[in-house]
């Protein structure tokens, strides 16, 4: 935590200096933003923009219908290739390798001086303005210090009501409702100094991050719920939605892998498949796992990949029947293997 701080304070000084001659900062959330991504960007770029620097925040979509309730979007500047702002300083947030930025990457390399805010994991040292602290359990927290740092410098409030929805927003998405093992003591410090700060509307934001749905969403999941079928002893889970499942309840085909999630809870389970026929007919398969399944390694065989817990794949030219099959003997025999080698963690 004292590195990172360290790090916090070098980009905030570097931030300082930039704002005395009305320097321009661009902050970079990473690909298909998610709250966290979007909401350490928004607040730090307002914070930023109290100091009197020009900041942006640039980013690559349009925002997801999911995020839409957050406040302060609106700030958003979407990029167009043939025109990338100059900055005097860029930031890549929620990621920092380049390519997390999708097309926006030659945009933020154009940039000399260069840092990032991340909370994931990377070999080798941090550059001298990056701010890479894993044990943090959003960069939302990360930002929320710098933040706080910035209002002791000053001697003056800096956050706002839109900075503390913002915030609470990442962490709360980012440590799944403060259950996830990532969720830290300061975080949860962090959530009590907005809620005693700002008049906060918490339950409605838990809604609208994490129950809002739709009476076709409930059908098709009770559609999916419906064909989970055991293999391996019953610790291998399936489950399917084929084109016409989601055809007859106008459903989309997107968040489903949400669900799989949800399958795992279910007791004994090691690996979970969900299986989503697309358009073109291929199958999007959605792996969730518990015990010593890799769910990493599973996909990459068939040309996936993901993390130990969560992955995904594609699969071309089965009927739904066959890519089920085919993954229950699969699934069966890695677990298998794993289960005779005991706990690889
Ligand atoms: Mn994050």
């Amino acid at each position: 935590m004292k590195e990172s701080r360290e790090a916090g304070n070098r980009l905030l000084e570097v931030a300082l200096d930039l704002a005395a001659d009305g320097g321009r900062i661009g902050l970079f959330p990473h690909e298909r933003f998610d709250a966290d991504a979007v909401g350490a960007a928004v607040s730090l770029s307002r914070a930023l923009g109290s100091l009197g620097c020009v900041s942006t925040v640039l980013v690559g979509e349009p925002v997801p219908e999911s995020l839409q309730h957050l406040p302060g979007l609106e700030e958003l500047l979407f990029y167009d290739p043939a025109d990338c702002p100059v900055f005097d300083l860029a930031l890549a947030i929620d990621c920092r390798e380049p390519d997390r930025l999708g097309g926006r990457a030659a945009c933020f390399l154009k940039t000399p001086l260069r840092g990032a805010i991340d909370h994931h994991v990377y070999d080798g040292e941090a550059g001298d303005l990056e701010l890479i602290d894993a044990n943090a359990s959003s960069t939302s927290e990360l930002v929320f210090e710098m933040i706080s740092d910035l209002e002791l410098h000053l001697g003056r409030p800096v956050f706002d009501p839109v900075m503390a929805v913002l915030l609470l927003a990442g962490t709360i998405t980012d440590t799944g409702r403060y259950a996830y093992s990532n969720t830290t003591p300061l975080a949860l410090r962090q959530a009590a100094a907005m809620l005693e700060r700002f008049d906060i509307d918490l339950s409605q934001l838990n809604y609208d991050l994490f129950e809002r749905t739709t009476l076709e969403r409930l059908q098709i999941k009770g559609d999916i719920l419906s064909t989970v079928r055991p293999a391996g002893k019953g610790r291998i889970l399936l489950a399917h939605a084929t084109r016409a499942m989601l055809a007859r309840r106008g459903a989309p085909d997107d968040e489903l892998s949400n669900l799989a999630s949800e399958i795992r809870a279910a007791e004994g389970s090691a690996a979970v498949f969900l299986l989503v026929e697309g358009e073109d007919g291929s199958i999007r398969v959605s792996i969730r796992s518990n015990s010593c399944f890799d769910a990493a390694a599973f996909a990459g065989r068939f040309g996936g990949g993901g993390h130990v817990r969560a992955a995904g794949m594609t699969l071309e030219k089965l009927s739904m029947d066959e890519a089920e099959k085919l993954l229950a003997r699969e699934a069966e025999a890695q677990l298998e293997a794993c289960l005779n080698e005991g706990t690889p963690e």
